[in-house]
C-alpha cells in the first residue's frame, strides 16, 4: 500500500540485445525483484518502486532526454551519437566495447590522413564525422544499420567504423581495426531536473549500485599467521577498517580476516607469504556498503 502512494522510477532497458542481460543482471544483484519478462514491453518490481520499458537501444536516450523514461542503461556509444539531453549517472563496466576504424588486411595505413576524403560505412556518423573533423579531415559518410563490416567487399566504401570487442568480426570480414575513436561501456543516464522524490529514489538505487560494484572489487580474505607476524600484515592489508585477529587453538598462531582489491591482489599474496602467511582462503564478497 506505501508503495503505490510512493513515486515510481521508470528505468528503459534494451528489450534484446548486448546490453539486456547485463542491465537485468545488475538490477537482480542490486535486490530488486521481478518476474520473468521474455517478451513483454513493460514489467514492475515487487520490492521496490521501479517500473521497466523494455526498447531498442537506440531508442533509449531519446525517452529518457523526453522523460517518458526517468532513467536508462544504454551503450555510451547509442549515447553519444544521439547528443540528447540526459544526464549521466553512472558508468556501470559492463558491454565493454570499442568503436574503431578498420580497413582492409592488405592495405596501409599511415593515421588518419590514409583515409582523407575516402567513404567509411558505419552506424555511427555523428561520432565519425567528429573524429574526422578535429583532425582536420573529412570522411564520405555512409550510414548503414547493420552488416557494417561487409561494405568494403561490396564496394560501398573503403573503410569501415564499428563496434569491436573480441575482433573476430573484423578478422573473418577480412578487415583489421586502425584506429579506435571511442571506448565503450553501459551507462545509467536520467532525465535532467528530476523531481525530488525521482531523485530519492535514483540515490537508492545508485547507492545499491555502488554497494555491487564495490563487492566486486574486492574479496575477502582469511590467512593463518604467526603472531610476531600480526603487526606487518596489519600493514601491509588495513582492509575496510582494521583486519579481525582471533587467537587459533595451536599456540603463537592467529587467523586474520580483512578485504583485499582483486587489483592488488597477487602482489599482495605474494607479500603475505614472505610474512609466514599459511592456509589463505580467498572468497567473493556479494555486496559491500563502505
Ligand atoms: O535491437 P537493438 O537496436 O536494441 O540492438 P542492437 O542490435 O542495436 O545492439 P546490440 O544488442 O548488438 O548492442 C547493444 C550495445 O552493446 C551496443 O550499443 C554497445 O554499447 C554494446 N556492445 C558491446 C556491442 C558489442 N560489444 C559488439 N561487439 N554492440 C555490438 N557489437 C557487435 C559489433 O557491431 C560487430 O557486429 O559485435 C560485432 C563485433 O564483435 P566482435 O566480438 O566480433 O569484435
Ligand atoms: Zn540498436
Amino acid at each position: 500500500m506505501q508503495q503505490l502512494m510512493e513515486s515510481t522510477l521508470r528505468i528503459a532497458l534494451q528489450k534484446k540485445g548486448r546490453l539486456s542481460e547485463g542491465s537485468l543482471e545488475l538490477l537482480r544483484e542490486c535486490g530488486i525483484k521481478f518476474s520473468s519478462v521474455t517478451g513483454s514491453l513493460r514489467g514492475q518490481s515487487s520490492n521496490f518502486p521501479i517500473d521497466f520499458l523494455f526498447l531498442r537501444d537506440d531508442d533509449i536516450p531519446g525517452y529518457v532526454a523526453d522523460g517518458v523514461a526517468d532513467i536508462g542503461i544504454v551503450g555510451e556509444n547509442v549515447l553519444l551519437e544521439k547528443q540528447k539531453e540526459v544526464e549521466l549517472v553512472k558508468r556501470l563496466g559492463f558491454s565493454r566495447c570499442r568503436l574503431s576504424l578498420a580497413i582492409p588486411r592488405n592495405q596501409e595505413y599511415q593515421g588518419l590522413a590514409s583515409l582523407d576524403g575516402q567513404d567509411i560505412a558505419t552506424s555511427y556518423p555523428r561520432l565519425v564525422e567528429e573524429h574526422f573533423r578535429r583532425q582536420g579531415y573529412t570522411a564520405r559518410i555512409h550510414e548503414i544499420s547493420g552488416s557494417v563490416e561487409i561494405a568494403p567487399s561490396i564496394g560501398l566504401a573503403q573503410a569501415i567504423c564499428d563496434l569491436v570487442s573480441s575482433g573476430s568480426t573484423l578478422l573473418s570480414n577480412g578487415l583489421k581495426e586502425v584506429e579506435t575513436i571511442l571506448k565503450s561501456e553501459a551507462v545509467l543516464v536520467s532525465t535532467p531536473g528530476l523531481p525530488q522524490a525521482k531523485q530519492n529514489l535514483l540515490q537508492r538505487l545508485v547507492f545499491r549500485i555502488e554497494a555491487v560494484q564495490q563487492a566486486g572489487n574486492n574479496k575477502y580474505i582469511l590467512m593463518n599467521v604467526p603472531n610476531e607476524a600480526i603487526q606487518r600484515i596489519t600493514e601491509t592489508l588495513p582492509g575496510m577498517k582494521s583486519p579481525t585477529v582471533m587467537p587459533l587453538a595451536a599456540e603463537g598462531w592467529s587467523s586474520i580476516h580483512t578485504v583485499i582489491n582483486e587489483n592488488e591482489f597477487w602482489e599482495q599474496i605474494d607479500t603475505l607469504q614472505q610474512l609466514g602467511a599459511q592456509g589463505i582462503l580467498v572468497v567473493p564478497i556479494e555486496k559491500m556498503i563502505v
